[in-house]
């Protein structure tokens, strides 16, 4: 059942998106069943949607979308083949989340492939919502998860390079801004969600650097009748606003997904002025009735979504 708050958010939805003017009105009229950041979120969504079909069950159906780009070696932001810390080092970081409250993620996982497999686990069959670094990997691999090298040819090339003036600027993917953290949500027809979101952080990172991904409230959240956000970008700067939670905040208040969305954006800008400028940070929000918003600081952010007849689209976001 949809509450009344979702339909009064399902309504201002719709009036902000048409007074936005981007989408037609048959777009708008579309509810949609999995969302997720980026054009390679576009695999993700088939995998989540194929999975929800098929199980019905929310939390398999993110897991499944989220390990798509987790295997894919040549997304430099996610999983295997993602790029390393300064040292070297692989580290992911991953949370899945419904909205009865259960959660779990791990961060500064290292040598497993399937962070958001594990951060499953963490939520399944411990008392935690979080496991870090050396106890995470040893978690999981007490769990029968596989210790595999993360660390391709190709992004560890990528690493020397930057080895070379080893000039950190905190931009994701600094290469291939179309290949970055996976964030993902889904939605069932009875206005369930849930949501995952998986990452190898920002490429040369220092090493025990963890960013907004893995923190239920900043890279994701999820919450029953309002519905589930989730970011991209310099992970630093959605963590300082709580960026996922302060999106779903604005959705219960009312807002539509696409102004809560961009309330966010604004909000961060004036909390830091110049020190956003170049900086990308994008959030993705999708309602209990399934109505999407997706907004970013810098143009460039894409999302894919996948409606209830299963039909998959990439769409560009606004932008500040
Ligand atoms: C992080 N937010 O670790 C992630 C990186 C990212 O697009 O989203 N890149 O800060």
């Amino acid at each position: 059942m949809i509450s009344r708050r979702g339909l009064i958010a399902l309504g201002t939805g719709l009036a902000g998106v048409l007074a936005g003017g981007r989408l037609s009105l048959a777009g708008n009229a579309a509810r949609y069943s999995v969302v997720s950041t980026w054009d390679f979120g576009a695999a993700a969504n088939k995998a989540a949607f194929a999975e929800l079909a098929r199980s019905g069950s929310l939390l398999d159906a993110v897991e499944q979308g989220a390990r798509v780009p987790e295997a894919d070696p040549t997304n430099h932001s996610v999983g295997m083949g993602g790029y390393p810390d300064r040292d070297g080092h692989v580290t992911l970081d991953a949370i899945i989340m419904d909205d009865g409250g259960h959660l779990g993620a791990v961060a500064a996982l290292e040598n497993v492939i399937h962070a958001v497999s594990v951060a499953r686990k963490v939520m399944e069959l411990t008392p935690h919502t979080l496991l870090v670094g050396e106890g995470a990997t040893q978690f999981a691999l007490e769990q029968g998860f596989a210790r595999e090298r993360l660390l391709t040819p190709e992004s560890e090339a990528a690493w020397r390079e930057w080895l070379k003036e080893s000039h950190y600027a905190p931009q994701p993917n600094i290469e291939n801004r179309n290949h970055d953290t996976l964030g993902i949500l889904a939605r069932n027809a009875a206005g369930q969600l849930a949501g995952a979101c998986t990452t190898s952080g920002m490429a040369f990172k220092l090493r025990g650097r963890v960013g907004d991904s893995p923190q239920c409230g900043a890279g994701l959240f999820v919450e029953a009748g309002i519905g589930a956000a989730t970011s991209t970008g310099v992970g630093e700067e959605v963590t300082r606003i709580a960026g996922s939670a302060r999106v779903v905040a604005s959705m219960r208040e009312g807002r539509s997904p696409q102004h809560a969305c961009e309330e966010a954006v604004r909000h961060l800008v004036r909390v830091r002025g110049a020190a956003t400028r170049g900086e990308q940070v994008g959030f993705l929000a999708l309602s209990a009735a399934g109505v999407v918003g997706a907004f970013a600081l810098l143009s460039g952010f894409t999302y894919a979504v996948t409606d209830e007849a299963g039909e998959t689209r990439v769409l560009p976001a606004r932008h500040l």
